[in-house]
Protein backbone atom coordinates (compact mmCIF):
# COMPACT_ATOMS: atom_id res chain seq x y z
CA UNK A 1 0.00 0.00 0.00
CA UNK A 2 0.88 3.96 -0.34
CA UNK A 3 1.87 5.56 2.52
CA UNK A 4 1.92 9.57 1.82
CA UNK A 5 3.39 11.53 3.95
CA UNK A 6 2.85 15.17 5.08
CA UNK A 7 0.49 17.02 6.93
CA UNK A 8 -3.52 18.58 5.54
CA UNK A 9 -2.64 21.97 5.73
CA UNK A 10 -0.52 21.57 2.68
CA UNK A 11 -1.87 22.05 -0.79
CA UNK A 12 1.14 20.12 -2.22
CA UNK A 13 0.11 17.37 -0.09
CA UNK A 14 -3.80 17.58 -0.58
CA UNK A 15 -3.21 17.90 -5.03
CA UNK A 16 -1.66 14.45 -4.14
CA UNK A 17 -4.53 13.26 -2.03
CA UNK A 18 -6.46 14.12 -4.25
CA UNK A 19 -5.26 12.10 -6.97
CA UNK A 20 -4.68 8.90 -5.08
CA UNK A 21 -8.83 9.46 -3.70
CA UNK A 22 -9.49 9.97 -7.29
CA UNK A 23 -7.84 7.02 -8.35
CA UNK A 24 -9.27 4.90 -5.67
CA UNK A 25 -6.19 3.47 -4.53
CA UNK A 26 -5.60 2.29 -0.84
CA UNK A 27 -3.42 4.45 0.92
CA UNK A 28 -2.45 5.45 4.35
CA UNK A 29 -1.18 9.04 5.84
CA UNK A 30 1.84 9.28 7.88
CA UNK A 31 1.51 12.86 9.12
CA UNK A 32 4.72 14.40 9.53
CA UNK A 33 6.00 18.44 9.26
CA UNK A 34 8.92 19.85 7.40
CA UNK A 35 12.15 20.46 9.40
CA UNK A 36 12.47 17.03 11.05
CA UNK A 37 14.91 14.69 10.54
CA UNK A 38 12.43 11.75 10.18
CA UNK A 39 10.83 13.79 6.41
CA UNK A 40 14.77 13.58 5.17
CA UNK A 41 14.74 9.99 5.22
CA UNK A 42 11.43 9.93 2.57
CA UNK A 43 11.67 13.10 1.33
CA UNK A 44 15.79 14.37 0.33
CA UNK A 45 14.92 17.72 0.20
CA UNK A 46 12.60 17.69 3.11
CA UNK A 47 9.72 18.73 1.34
CA UNK A 48 5.94 17.92 2.02
CA UNK A 49 4.53 15.81 0.59
CA UNK A 50 6.38 12.59 -0.15
CA UNK A 51 4.87 8.72 -1.15
CA UNK A 52 6.36 5.59 0.12
CA UNK A 53 5.90 3.22 -2.86
CA UNK A 54 3.74 -0.83 -2.10
CA UNK A 55 7.49 -1.76 -3.10
CA UNK A 56 8.89 0.52 -0.79
CA UNK A 57 10.74 3.57 -3.30
CA UNK A 58 10.67 7.00 -1.64
CA UNK A 59 9.04 9.80 -4.20
CA UNK A 60 9.01 13.87 -3.41
CA UNK A 61 7.85 16.27 -5.75
CA UNK A 62 4.31 16.34 -5.80
CA UNK A 63 4.18 16.58 -9.80
CA UNK A 64 6.96 13.60 -9.93
CA UNK A 65 4.50 11.86 -7.63
CA UNK A 66 1.02 12.86 -9.82
CA UNK A 67 2.80 11.40 -12.72
CA UNK A 68 3.78 8.02 -10.94
CA UNK A 69 0.93 7.24 -9.53
CA UNK A 70 -0.37 7.66 -13.17
CA UNK A 71 2.08 5.82 -14.99
CA UNK A 72 1.85 3.16 -12.28
CA UNK A 73 -1.79 3.35 -11.67
CA UNK A 74 -3.38 3.79 -15.50
CA UNK A 75 -7.31 2.55 -14.64
CA UNK A 76 -8.89 5.60 -13.74
CA UNK A 77 -6.75 7.95 -16.27
CA UNK A 78 -6.04 11.50 -15.64
CA UNK A 79 -3.48 12.26 -18.19
CA UNK A 80 -5.06 12.24 -22.18
CA UNK A 81 -3.69 9.19 -24.52
CA UNK A 82 -2.51 11.75 -27.14
CA UNK A 83 1.21 12.96 -26.46
CA UNK A 84 0.41 16.58 -27.50
CA UNK A 85 -2.58 16.85 -25.10
CA UNK A 86 -0.65 15.61 -22.46
CA UNK A 87 1.76 18.17 -23.32
CA UNK A 88 -1.13 20.46 -22.73
CA UNK A 89 -2.32 19.10 -19.11
CA UNK A 90 1.48 19.66 -17.91
CA UNK A 91 1.74 23.34 -19.40
CA UNK A 92 -1.32 24.46 -17.42
CA UNK A 93 -0.06 22.49 -14.27
CA UNK A 94 4.03 24.01 -14.59
CA UNK A 95 2.27 27.13 -15.53
CA UNK A 96 0.09 27.42 -12.16
CA UNK A 97 3.10 26.23 -10.38
CA UNK A 98 5.59 28.39 -11.64
CA UNK A 99 3.52 31.75 -12.01
CA UNK A 100 0.57 31.11 -9.70
CA UNK A 101 1.90 29.16 -7.06
CA UNK A 102 5.57 30.26 -6.21
CA UNK A 103 5.35 33.76 -5.99
CA UNK A 104 2.08 33.78 -4.25
CA UNK A 105 4.00 31.90 -1.80
CA UNK A 106 6.42 34.36 -1.49
CA UNK A 107 3.75 36.31 0.99
CA UNK A 108 3.49 32.82 3.33
CA UNK A 109 6.07 34.42 5.59
CA UNK A 110 4.94 38.13 5.65
CA UNK A 111 1.12 37.22 6.45
CA UNK A 112 1.87 34.10 8.88
CA UNK A 113 4.70 36.84 10.86
CA UNK A 114 2.20 39.27 10.31
CA UNK A 115 4.88 41.94 8.93
CA UNK A 116 4.15 44.55 6.11
CA UNK A 117 4.97 43.24 2.74
CA UNK A 118 7.82 45.49 1.06
CA UNK A 119 6.56 47.30 -2.08
CA UNK A 120 9.46 45.71 -4.02
CA UNK A 121 8.51 42.27 -3.12
CA UNK A 122 4.81 43.00 -4.12
CA UNK A 123 6.08 44.14 -7.30
CA UNK A 124 7.78 41.29 -8.14
CA UNK A 125 5.21 39.05 -6.91
CA UNK A 126 2.64 41.35 -9.29
CA UNK A 127 4.80 41.10 -12.21
CA UNK A 128 5.16 37.08 -11.80
CA UNK A 129 1.42 36.55 -11.38
CA UNK A 130 0.64 38.28 -14.31
CA UNK A 131 2.61 36.31 -16.23
CA UNK A 132 0.30 33.50 -14.88
CA UNK A 133 -2.63 35.06 -15.88
CA UNK A 134 -1.63 35.60 -19.33
CA UNK A 135 -0.80 32.42 -19.76
CA UNK A 136 -3.80 30.33 -18.17
CA UNK A 137 -5.87 32.66 -19.76
CA UNK A 138 -4.79 31.76 -23.31
CA UNK A 139 -4.60 27.81 -22.41
CA UNK A 140 -7.20 27.24 -20.02
CA UNK A 141 -10.10 26.10 -21.55
CA UNK A 142 -12.73 25.55 -18.90
CA UNK A 143 -15.02 23.41 -21.15
CA UNK A 144 -16.25 22.01 -18.52
CA UNK A 145 -12.44 21.11 -16.74
CA UNK A 146 -10.09 23.39 -17.37
CA UNK A 147 -7.79 21.68 -20.24
CA UNK A 148 -11.02 20.88 -22.32
CA UNK A 149 -13.73 17.77 -22.39
CA UNK A 150 -11.86 16.00 -20.12
CA UNK A 151 -11.18 15.85 -16.16
CA UNK A 152 -7.46 15.85 -15.86
CA UNK A 153 -4.01 15.69 -13.66
CA UNK A 154 -4.43 19.76 -14.23
CA UNK A 155 -7.87 20.28 -12.74
CA UNK A 156 -6.93 18.75 -9.41
CA UNK A 157 -3.35 20.47 -9.68
CA UNK A 158 -4.87 23.75 -10.51
CA UNK A 159 -7.36 23.64 -8.18
CA UNK A 160 -5.03 23.26 -5.13
CA UNK A 161 -2.31 25.81 -6.70
CA UNK A 162 -5.22 27.94 -6.73
CA UNK A 163 -5.82 27.71 -2.47
CA UNK A 164 -2.07 29.31 -2.13
CA UNK A 165 -3.68 32.12 -4.63
CA UNK A 166 -6.45 32.92 -2.91
CA UNK A 167 -5.08 32.51 0.55
CA UNK A 168 -1.86 34.55 0.01
CA UNK A 169 -1.31 36.42 -3.39
CA UNK A 170 -4.39 37.88 -3.63
CA UNK A 171 -5.27 38.79 0.52
CA UNK A 172 -1.38 40.28 0.71
CA UNK A 173 -1.38 42.23 -3.03
CA UNK A 174 -5.51 43.35 -2.55
CA UNK A 175 -6.04 41.74 -6.00
CA UNK A 176 -8.59 39.58 -6.90
CA UNK A 177 -6.28 37.32 -9.62
CA UNK A 178 -8.21 34.37 -10.01
CA UNK A 179 -10.96 36.94 -11.32
CA UNK A 180 -8.93 37.60 -13.63
CA UNK A 181 -8.86 35.10 -15.91
CA UNK A 182 -12.46 34.35 -17.42
CA UNK A 183 -14.02 30.98 -16.33
CA UNK A 184 -11.54 30.22 -13.61
CA UNK A 185 -13.76 31.55 -10.20
CA UNK A 186 -16.79 29.56 -11.50
CA UNK A 187 -14.31 26.39 -12.03
CA UNK A 188 -13.01 26.47 -8.87
CA UNK A 189 -16.13 26.62 -7.17
CA UNK A 190 -17.14 23.57 -9.33
CA UNK A 191 -14.40 21.91 -8.17
CA UNK A 192 -14.88 22.62 -4.94
CA UNK A 193 -17.91 20.73 -4.73
CA UNK A 194 -16.67 17.18 -4.88
CA UNK A 195 -16.88 15.25 -3.04
CA UNK A 196 -13.58 14.23 -2.88
CA UNK A 197 -12.25 17.90 -2.71
CA UNK A 198 -14.87 18.22 0.40
CA UNK A 199 -13.39 15.45 2.15
CA UNK A 200 -9.68 17.14 1.07
CA UNK A 201 -10.73 20.60 3.01
CA UNK A 202 -12.08 18.92 6.04
CA UNK A 203 -9.07 17.03 6.86
CA UNK A 204 -7.11 20.21 5.83
CA UNK A 205 -9.10 22.57 8.19
CA UNK A 206 -8.58 19.46 10.92
CA UNK A 207 -5.01 19.90 10.73
CA UNK A 208 -4.97 23.60 10.65
CA UNK A 209 -4.92 24.67 14.64
CA UNK A 210 -1.63 22.07 14.94
CA UNK A 211 -0.31 23.55 11.95
CA UNK A 212 -0.33 26.93 13.42
CA UNK A 213 0.95 26.22 16.36
CA UNK A 214 4.01 24.53 14.44
CA UNK A 215 4.51 28.03 12.51
CA UNK A 216 4.15 30.28 15.38
CA UNK A 217 6.74 28.38 17.56
CA UNK A 218 8.73 28.74 14.30
CA UNK A 219 8.64 32.35 14.10
CA UNK A 220 8.98 32.65 18.15
CA UNK A 221 12.31 30.57 17.76
CA UNK A 222 13.57 32.54 14.48
CA UNK A 223 12.81 35.87 16.96
CA UNK A 224 14.76 34.05 19.68
CA UNK A 225 18.17 33.44 17.19
N1 LIG B 1 8.21 21.51 -5.14
C1 LIG B 1 7.62 20.85 -4.01
C2 LIG B 1 7.17 21.89 -3.01
C3 LIG B 1 6.60 21.27 -1.73
C4 LIG B 1 6.51 22.28 -0.58
O1 LIG B 1 6.97 23.42 -0.68
N2 LIG B 1 5.92 21.83 0.50
C5 LIG B 1 5.84 22.63 1.70
C6 LIG B 1 4.54 22.37 2.42
S1 LIG B 1 3.18 23.00 1.51
C7 LIG B 1 6.95 22.21 2.65
O2 LIG B 1 7.39 21.08 2.66
N3 LIG B 1 7.40 23.14 3.49
C8 LIG B 1 8.37 22.84 4.51
C9 LIG B 1 9.71 23.41 4.20
O3 LIG B 1 9.88 24.08 3.19
O4 LIG B 1 10.60 23.16 5.02
C10 LIG B 1 6.48 19.94 -4.47
O5 LIG B 1 5.94 20.18 -5.56
O6 LIG B 1 6.14 18.97 -3.78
Amino acid sequence: MITLHGFAASNYYNLVKHVLLYKQLPFQEHLIYGGSDELLKVSPAGKVPAITTAEGLNISESSVICDFIEETYPAIPLYPENAGERAVVRQIMKMAELYFELPSRRLIPYAFSGTEVPESVKAEVRQVLTRGITGLSRLCQFSPWIAGERFTMADIYVYYVNTIVSAFGSSQLDWDVLAEIPGMKQWNESMSQSVIAKKVEADRLANMPEFMQKVKAQIQAAKAT
